[in-house]
């Protein structure tokens, strides 16, 4: 197996809905096309399309949350999300999602989410640790000592936790019932909000006052910034300092300064903006200052589904791109337990895996 899928790794920055296999999205589609919702063939070249503009691939989510967005296969698509994660090696997952309401088919907020927590609940090929609660059980505990114990070479184990995402086209009120949602779900996983959807869409002030909400009440907080140029709402993002952010790519000079200066840790999605031309090439990465600036950064996939990658894939990428080794990229991903949004003793048990897999490493 290549190094770059055996070292375990941390997924900071995935959407639900752009993390779905192409062959379940196929196979919902033809269902769809069955009971004449929409015409397959019109449909089968959008899914199977791989490189599109930043505003194709908002239009792609519209398709997709026509696909997905009923109980039973949200359940579904967490589930293998989930699974497909866990077996490239990924031992911490956050994973975020919007939450919707679809009146006609009964679908609350809520309900979405509790459909999202079932399909954590439903992953069986590999051991799952989602809920703040129960990790700390003795139950909890032994059962992963057992594992380890009995079966650490067959059986893989991932933490999970979820953050409720707001999408630029809620207002206010919207966007303050997610918060109210996350914090009620706080006991399934729930550790944080995002701010996300196309970024040329909405205004900064219209989801204030739910970051505000947010903030106060100790959630965790990453906003997608400067996805496009937008001086004014990065220099108030940046203002408003957010636990972590996703992207940073149109920053002038001295957004780049307060960031470096501030430590904010960034999620960087290579494959998501050189396929959505955000950035024309990945030579020209901002990356590569980042890391020479030693600033926090995380490497993620955003949507692996939509822009066919995983989060192997973006490490073997980076390595070749950059030029950096097997243990540079090692100490990269481990790096990452120190942003998690999960408490200590989910930090404490990955220093320990990670720990363990450096002994391996030659
Ligand atoms: C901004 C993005 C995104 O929430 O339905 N989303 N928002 N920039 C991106 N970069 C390409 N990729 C995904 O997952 C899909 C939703 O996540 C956000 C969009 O709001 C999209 O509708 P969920 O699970």
């Amino acid at each position: 197996m290549k190094w770059w899928v055996s070292m375990p790794k941390i997924e900071l920055h995935a959407h639900l809905n752009g993390s779905i296999r192409d062959s379940t999205l196929l196979e919902l589609a033809r269902v769809l096309g069955e009971k004449g919702v929409i015409v397959f063939s019109d449909v089968e070249h959008v899914i199977m399309k791989n490189d599109r503009s930043l505003g194709e691939v908002f239009k792609l989510f519209d398709l997709i949350h026509i696909l997905t967005t009923d109980h039973k296969t949200l359940t579904r698509i967490t589930k293998e999300v989930v699974e497909d994660f866990a077996s490239e090696n990924v031992v911490y997952l956050e994973l975020r999602t919007t939450p919707k309401k679809n009146d006609s088919i009964g679908m609350s907020k809520h309900s979405y989410m509790e459909a999202v927590v079932e399909g954590l609940r439903a992953v069986t090929t590999v051991d799952i640790d989602f809920d703040s609660h129960k990790f700390n059980t003795q139950d909890s505990l032994n059962s992963i000592a057992m594992n380890d114990a009995c079966d650490r070479t067959k059986r893989k184990r991932i933490h999970v936790r979820l953050l409720l995402s707001i999408d630029r086209r809620e207002t206010t009120e919207a966007a303050i019932e997610t918060v109210k949602l996350a914090l009620e779900m706080r006991d399934l996983g729930v550790v944080g909000i995002d701010l996300s959807g196309n970024p040329v869409v909405g205004e900064w002030k219209t989801f204030l006052p739910a970051l505000k909400f947010a903030q106060k009440q100790g959630l965790y907080i990453t906003l997608h910034c400067g996805e496009v140029p937008n001086c004014q709402e990065v220099q108030l993002m940046l203002d408003f300092l957010p636990q972590r952010i996703g992207h940073a790519i149109f920053f002038e000079e001295e957004e780049w300064r307060q960031l470096k200066t501030s430590k904010i840790p960034v999620e960087i999605c290579l494959t998501s903006n050189i396929k959505t031309e955000s950035i024309s090439s990945i030579d020209i990465h901002h990356f590569v200052d980042l890391y020479n600036a030693k600033h926090p950064l995380v490497l993620c996939t955003d949507d692996a589904g939509v822009f066919s990658t995983s989060l192997s894939n973006e490490y073997k990428l980076a390595s070749t791109a950059f030029g950096l080794g097997k243990r540079e990229m090692f100490e990269l991903a481990r790096n990452g337990i120190e942003f998690i949004f999960a408490g200590d003793e989910v930090k404490q048990d990955l220093v320990e895996t990670f720990d363990s897999a450096a002994k391996k490493l030659n």
